[in-house]
């Protein structure tokens, strides 16, 4: 039985959005009234709107054989037709695209003429190397533009690119290529990151020489790091070939459903799974979503992503939403820190950016790091705050709000996922009062529901499992090669509603808060605890920075809190009785949300496990908690971290 427990944390604090900014915002009330009255009507709406189709559609979802959705599916587009020629074509082919930054400090301002030049020129190479409609070809760059070149040459062929994050191993990389069969693999020598020159290019001759599917038949070199490589008869310098090709295109148009891309994401058990996104409805969410949450004002705003464009946030809110548009953007190849910690600050107040969109592990790590940081340097251009990837606990959203924000303007938590391809779950700036730590409300057009395990809508607060009960626009279409596993781990649980694997409830007004993966919901003494919801509470402590709970097995209380706790730096030197620290953490979750709530333990730490897109790894610390051995870190940033820790705690 679930008890229902006080939220202290219940939120109550609450932002209206300001005359000025509501005056001015992209999206109106009139968007939910039109979704309400007829989604799908909708939905054809603004793809018509927002894309330039070549054919039009006239038909706009077929969910005759469900989970296998069909959108605008007699339409016909190209992707980066839609993300390039048109602004060309429209008298916009002078206007910034790309404000690149590199991690040394060289900088390249590429506007939409010389972007939409660079990729035909791209596209003219893939084609010479024999990589046509449906292709598959795998990309292993740093942040650089070839990246985003690259995505949309691939895309503007018809090929299908899987992009895998520059920081993953040979090993990874290899089973990623042999996954997708990839013919072709663009990469660069090195990037920079954290000062140095990473190799990319040695990784992939591993990656190469320990595929078993063999398909790799050239490969594509960008010169960035100006490291040495070795050469062999397939590769190719990405300046001989691009640099030398034709700047004539002429781009051919593909079904709505044409694969766009594969983005391989982890499962929980097993290998990954290849999501696979398609064309017309994918660029329609994309396009809307970054258009409506963001309020993008393309003439004026200078927007920026700070995610790499090997996750998902990457592909819908660097390359395909901003592009498609016609958005002037920020490209930074390095890390947060690094020549000096107020790198990403120093980039805001250069290029005047507008709206910024990040990640709470990136917040955190700021408030640990101490608010002088940021202060040090003129934000006010900024008009509009995202987050994404986690939960964003109220404190850290306070944090964000003011010292990044200046105190007044909207922050929107935006909830989706890989395999929902756009945002689901935001505000809509401008319309939605905000609510720091929820991530609110379904976007026009998309239906959330929230239900128990055995598919019975949840009313009230007491949490449940995050659905989508209608198809979206930009959903997944399968998980590539293995349509059975597709079924199985979202379509199994409740029919034709997509299982989202997140607990999530509803509070008084409706909005919906994230409760963390469903994993990651703990049961003590048959009360249902959030790890999102103690953690948040861990930090709204004056000394926490960062927190990261598990619930682990105990024999009285079925499962205990067991938190970890980072402390900022201001408060570190100054806490010296760790023992007596912890007990006042768990006394301060005790009364705010209550006594069942309270910490078993608390540990206090200078690190905690993250993935490489900065999601904590709570599996490894209730191992720890469990006393087992630590299982696999191998999908780590840090894969000493765990060691540390485990140090720590003894
Ligand atoms: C976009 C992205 C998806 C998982 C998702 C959820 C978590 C993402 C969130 C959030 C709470 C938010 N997640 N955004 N949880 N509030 N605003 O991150 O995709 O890498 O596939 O991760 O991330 O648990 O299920 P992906």
């Amino acid at each position: 039985m679930t008890v229902q427990i006080d939220h202290a944390l219940e939120e109550i604090r609450r932002f209206r959005p300001s005359p000025e900014f509501a005056a001015n915002a992209v999206a109106d009330a009139g968007l939910a009234e039109a979704a309400q009255a007829d989604r799908l009507g909708f939905w054809a709406d603004q793809s018509r709107e927002l894309l330039q189709w070549e054919k039009p559609f006239t038909k706009t979802l077929d969910w005759s054989n469900p989970p296998f959705a069909k959108w605008f599916e007699d339409g016909e587009l190209n992707v980066a037709v839609n993300c390039l020629d048109r602004h060309v074509e429209a008298g916009n082919g002078d206007r910034v695209a790309l404000h690149w930054v590199g991690e040394p400090g060289d900088t390249r301002d590429i506007t939409y003429a010389e972007l939409t030049d660079e990729v035909k020129r791209a596209a003219n190479v893939l084609t010479e190397l024999g990589v046509g409609s449906g292709d598959r070809v795998a990309i292993y760059l740093p942040m650089i533009p070839e990246a985003v070149v690259s995505m949309l040459a691939v895309a503007r062929i018809g090929a299908i690119h899987s992009v895998v994050f520059g920081g993953f191993s040979a090993d990874s990389l290899a089973s990623r290529i042999d996954d997708a069969e990839a013919s072709l693999v663009i990469t660069a020598d090195g990037g920079y990151r954290k000062g140095k020159v990473f190799p990319l290019k040695p990784v992939v001759d591993e990656a190469i020489g320990k595929s078993v599917a063999g398909s790799v038949k050239n490969v594509l070199v960008v010169r960035r790091g100006e490291n040495e490589v070795a050469w062999n008869d397939r590769d190719l310098w990405w300046h001989d070939t691009v640099g030398a090709a034709s700047n004539e295109h002429e781009a051919e148009s593909f079904e709505a459903e044409h694969p766009l891309f594969i983005l391989y994401t982890s499962g929980t058990t097993g290998k990954p799974k290849g999501i696979l996104h398609t064309s017309g409805g994918y660029l329609t969410q994309a396009a809307f979503t970054h258009k409506n949450v963001f309020d993008l004002h393309p003439e004026t705003d200078v927007y920026w992503c700070t995610a790499d464009i090997g996750w998902i946030t990457g592909h819908s809110y660097v390359v395909y939403g901003p592009l498609a548009n016609g958005a002037t953007q920020v490209l930074y190849e390095g890390t947060p820190d690094t020549p000096h910690p107020g790198r990403w600050w120093e980039i805001i107040e250069k290029y005047r950016v507008s709206i910024f969109y990040t990640a709470p592990t990136a917040i955190r790590s700021f408030m640990k790091a101490g608010r002088h940081i940021p202060q040090a340097f003129n934000l006010r251009s900024l008009r509009l705050l995202g987050s994404v990837g986690e939960p964003i606990n109220p404190e850290a959203w306070i944090w964000y709000r003011h010292v990044i924000g200046g105190g007044s303007i909207p922050v929107v938590d935006t909830w989706w996922q890989t395999e929902t391809g756009a945002i689901m779950i935001s505000a809509l700036p401008g319309i939605t009062d905000l609510k720091p730590g929820s991530a609110q409300v379904a976007i026009p057009g998309v239906s959330i529901d929230i239900l128990s395990d055995d598919g019975t809508p949840v009313e009230g607060v007491d949490g449940g499992l995050l659905v989508v009960t209608e198809p979206w626009p930009s959903m997944l279409r399968g998980i590539w090669g293995d349509p059975e596993r597709f079924k199985e781990t979202y379509w199994e649980k409740f029919g034709d509603k997509y299982f989202a694997g997140d607990g999530a409830r509803r509070d008084e007004d409706g909005d919906i808060w994230l409760l963390g993966r469903v994993d990651d919901v703990m049961n003590v003494s048959g009360h249902r605890l959030s790890t999102a919801e103690i953690e948040s509470s861990l930090v709204a402590h004056p000394w926490t920075a960062e927190a990261a709970v598990v619930g682990a097995a105990d024999e009285t209380t079925g499962q205990a809190v067991v938190a970890f706790v980072i402390l900022k730096a201001s408060q570190a030197e100054r806490v010296t009785d760790l023992a007596a620290a912890s007990d006042e953490l768990r006394k301060h979750v005790a009364t705010q949300i209550g006594a069942i709530a309270r910490p078993r333990q608390v540990f206090i730490v200078n690190e905690l496990p993250k993935t490489r897109s900065g999601k904590i790894m709570r599996r490894l610390l209730r191992d720890l908690a469990e006393g087992r051995d630590i299982g696999d870190t191998t999908t780590l940033a840090d894969t000493s971290i765990m060691q540390t820790i485990s140090d720590q705690v003894k």
